[in-house]
């Protein structure tokens, strides 16, 4: 949940606390267990929010500790849990630790952030930040430089200090102890860099990654904080981890929890980038859809435990990146929900997402809002002379304010969202996508969502069973089994706009043995002829879920 873009009670036109409040019963009723909560501590926004000024205070925007506490306490009164997001890579430039760090070499709080003198009169290293630029900052306070993976107002945290890990892990407490249920760990696997922080490559400006993500510590610093902290509660813990392999994972992850419950992987999120990576946006192909899904399938299991999503705060909306939002949004929507629902591991499902909500048409750079997409807007165009058009199409297909515009309750003004002016426009879609629609038509995507939650609930072949991949070199059919014991669940999506015939390798229906559970497209008894060799007429974006006998 992206409380900014979630439900506004107060008319400023930003979401807050109390209008997550008023919105609880419709998660409860969608069926969700786990809420994952995106940072609502104080901070200048700079990232919305992932750059916290004060982790023990709530943002002014978003409401009081009061209202939080309510939160907590009516999340907890349907039955549900909520887990806080944990930004601890870095914090804020205004956080009073940094005003402090900043302030003079000699002052204790120096080593809770990494600074470095210059190299040669430039960076002292030749990292860049993943949003754009160098990843370093000079201070003239005291004449060095700064280390900031992400926006220049976001210090990274120095972990080689063991202050800085007991104030974490104390704060981490405080909040445990108020009675959450767990944490999203934000960029988890940076916050251990390689000594002597090396530069990359031989160009003026390079990606580090290799310097700073899985780095030499990490797994030690997790395995202190889970026997500090984590150890002492009964939670669930899930690290955000880009660049993780499956054998990276099931370290992170691994069975014997002496680290993270699971990790939020970004191999599956990397298809549709070009050469020139995120911002250069190409064609994926199923093919490497099922490659890289069976590889976390099978390295995962009994081994370790995956998260299953298609989309999030940071990620374009799945039914236009993976779907069809057009003709086929609807069909397309479920197609790929029955796909998150139907794999080993664990599904999150983002605001939204169980609406079907779009990609945006932004007209200009001014409806945008993202650092990560302004930066890079004025690295590429404003300073670089790049193309404006080009970009912007990077922009609609990649940015992440795709996933920000506010949620789209009813056809009222602002989509329901606010009876102010909204942070960012709302999707032009609401009048025909948004909740009031999708509650009252039992054919709604969000129903749909419903019944693959219940049926995870009533099925332990779907949660637990081994993957196992079918007619893998088909380019348009994605079909896997999953066993446990007896138990087999057959899963056919095809993910094409197009009608495809596809011969089913077990007997279905009509006596022939299988038990439909869901599907996305009325199935008759006659539609297909039954025996060994069904051949199957899938229809566009479908998708069918058999229970083998
Ligand atoms: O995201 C980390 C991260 O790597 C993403 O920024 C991702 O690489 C990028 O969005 C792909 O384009 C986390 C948070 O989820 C994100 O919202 C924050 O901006 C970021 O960390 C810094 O805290
Ligand atoms: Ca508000």
């Amino acid at each position: 949940m992206y409380p900014r873009s979630f439900k506004d009670s107060n008319g400023d036109g930003i979401g807050d606390i109390p209008g997550i409040i008023s919105k609880l019963d419709y998660l409860k009723e969608l069926g969700v267990d786990v809420i994952w909560l995106s940072p609502v501590y104080q901070s200048p926004n700079d990232d919305n929010g992932y750059d916290i000024s004060d982790y023990r205070g709530i943002m002014d925007d978003f409401g009081t500790m009061a209202d939080w506490e309510k939160l907590l306490a009516e999340v907890h009164g349907r039955g549900m849990k909520l887990i806080m997001d944990l930004v601890v890579n870095h914090s804020s430039d205004e956080h009073a630790w940094f005003l402090e760090s900043r302030s003079s070499k000699e002052n204790p709080y120096r080593d809770y952030y990494i600074w470095r003198p210059s190299r040669d009169g430039q960076e002292p290293n030749n990292w860049t930040s993943i949003f754009s630029g160098p990843a370093w900052e000079y201070d003239g306070q005291t004449g060095e430089y700064y280390l900031h993976l992400f926006s220049r107002k976001q210090p990274d945290l120095n972990w080689e200090n063991p202050k800085v890990r007991e104030e974490i892990y104390d704060m981490m407490t405080w909040w445990l102890d108020k009675g959450i249920d767990g944490f999203r760990m934000d960029v988890i696997n940076m916050i251990s860099k390689t000594e002597g922080l090396p530069s990359a490559g031989g160009d003026r400006y390079a990606w580090g990654g290799d310097y700073f993500m899985n780095g030499p510590r990490v797994h030690e610093f997790l395995r202190e904080m889970n026997e500090k902290v984590l150890s002492r509660y009964d939670i669930m813990t899930v690290g955000e981890t880009p660049g993780v392999t499956p054998d990276d994972a099931a370290r992170y992850a691994n069975a014997d929890g002496t680290e993270l419950n699971m990790v939020f992987q970004f191999e599956h999120m990397e298809l549709d980038s070009g050469w020139g990576g995120k911002w250069d946006p190409c064609g994926w192909k199923l093919k490497d859809l099922k490659a890289t899904i069976g590889r976390w399938q099978t390295g995962l299991h009994g081994r370790a435990w995956n998260s299953l999503y298609l989309n999030n705060h940071d990620q374009p909306r799945m039914v236009s990146r993976f779907g069809n939002d057009r003709e086929y949004r609807v069909e397309s929507a479920k197609m790929l929900a029955t796909f998150l629902h139907t794999l080993e591991g664990t599904p999150y499902i983002y605001q939204g997402e169980e609406l079907g909500m779009t990609n945006v048409p932004f007209k200009g750079i001014e409806d945008c809002r993202d650092v990560e997409t302004l930066n890079m807007y004025r690295e590429r165009v404003t300073e670089g002379g790049g193309n404006h058009d080009e970009v912007m199409n990077a922009i609609r297909i990649k940015g992440r304010d795709n996933a920000r515009t506010p949620m789209q309750w009813s056809t009222e003004a602002n989509a329901g969202f606010t009876t102010g002016t909204p942070w960012l426009h709302v999707n032009p879609n609401y009048t025909e996508i948004n909740a009031e629609a999708a509650l009252a038509d039992t054919d709604s995507i969000f129903h749909y969502y419903r019944k693959l939650i219940a049926l995870r609930k009533t099925h332990p072949v779907i949660v637990y069973g081994s993957y196992e991949i079918v007619s893998e070199e088909d380019e348009r059919i994605y079909a896997y089994t999953r066993t446990l014991g007896n138990d087999r669940l057959f899963v056919m999506l095809n993910f094409t706009g197009e009608t495809v015939s596809f011969a089913s390798p077990y007997p279905l229906l009509a006596g022939g043995g299988g038990e439909l559970l869901i599907a996305n497209y009325p199935v008759g008894e006659g539609s297909e002829t039954s025996g060994l060799d069904a051949e199957l007429q899938l229809r566009p974006f479908e998708a069918r879920v058999y229970l083998l006998k």
